[in-house]
């Protein structure tokens, strides 16, 4: 009676043990945290109160400067949402390489941040400031003989901003590649963003890269 008593609670308490640690283990990623964390935009104008206070507009007005346009819209058309008058905003693209992050900036706030591919050790990305010299729906490169789509030059010397490639059997890199330094050179995006930015960055928009 007291061997099968004390195995039993051996057992529960075993399997509470387990039970515990498998919890802490699927609370524990942080990027799970992030992705279902809601952001605040108390006048439901599409733009975050955290982004209204930097872009110096009432985060609980939805057209701050009374010109007929939401302050959400404003922004996602790159015009300040201050000033009645239709001013626009200075486009930049500003690049982490340690981090493998990409920034899409309005006069050097960041909007929006993605994951990145860049040059691996031997090919580094070129750091500096850089301007989108040129652009293409579907780049190919002569020398990877590859298909780079939504391709945005930013060096005479073959360095661009492009999707994951694809080659010309079909197959496509995977997206697991994104957040390592794995490429020629060139800062590779995943299948949505490189599409968001080549419709959003015209030829001239400055692209700061940083170590
Ligand atoms: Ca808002
Ligand atoms: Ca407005």
């Amino acid at each position: 009676m007291t061997d099968s008593f004390f195995t039993a609670s051996f057992w529960r308490v075993l399997c509470f043990c387990l039970l515990s640690v498998a919890c802490v283990t699927v609370s524990e990623p942080v990027q799970a945290a992030t992705t279902t964390q809601t952001i605040a935009d108390t006048d439901l104008d599409g733009l975050s109160d955290e982004l209204e206070a930097k872009f110096g507009s009432d985060p609980r007005v939805k057209d701050t400067d009374g010109d007929s346009y939401e302050d959400g819209l404003e922004i996602q058309h790159a015009y300040s949402p201050t000033e009645a008058a239709p001013v626009r905003l200075q486009k930049s693209i500003f690049i982490k390489l340690k981090n493998q992050t990409l920034e899409k900036r309005l006069n050097g706030i960041a909007i929006n941040a993605y994951k990145i591919s860049s040059g691996r050790p031997g090919s580094p990305t070129p750091t500096g400031e850089f301007r989108i010299l040129n652009k293409h729906p579907r780049g190919w490169s002569r020398i990877a003989k590859l298909w780079m789509p939504y391709w945005m030059a930013f060096t005479t010397r073959g360095h661009g901003l492009h999707e994951l490639p694809e080659w010309p059997g079909g197959k496509k890199e995977g997206a697991d590649h994104l957040g390592k330094p794995v490429s020629g050179g060139c800062v590779r995006m995943g299948v949505g963003t490189a599409k968001e930015m080549y419709d959003w960055a015209p030829v001239g928009t400055r692209i700061i890269i940083e170590k």
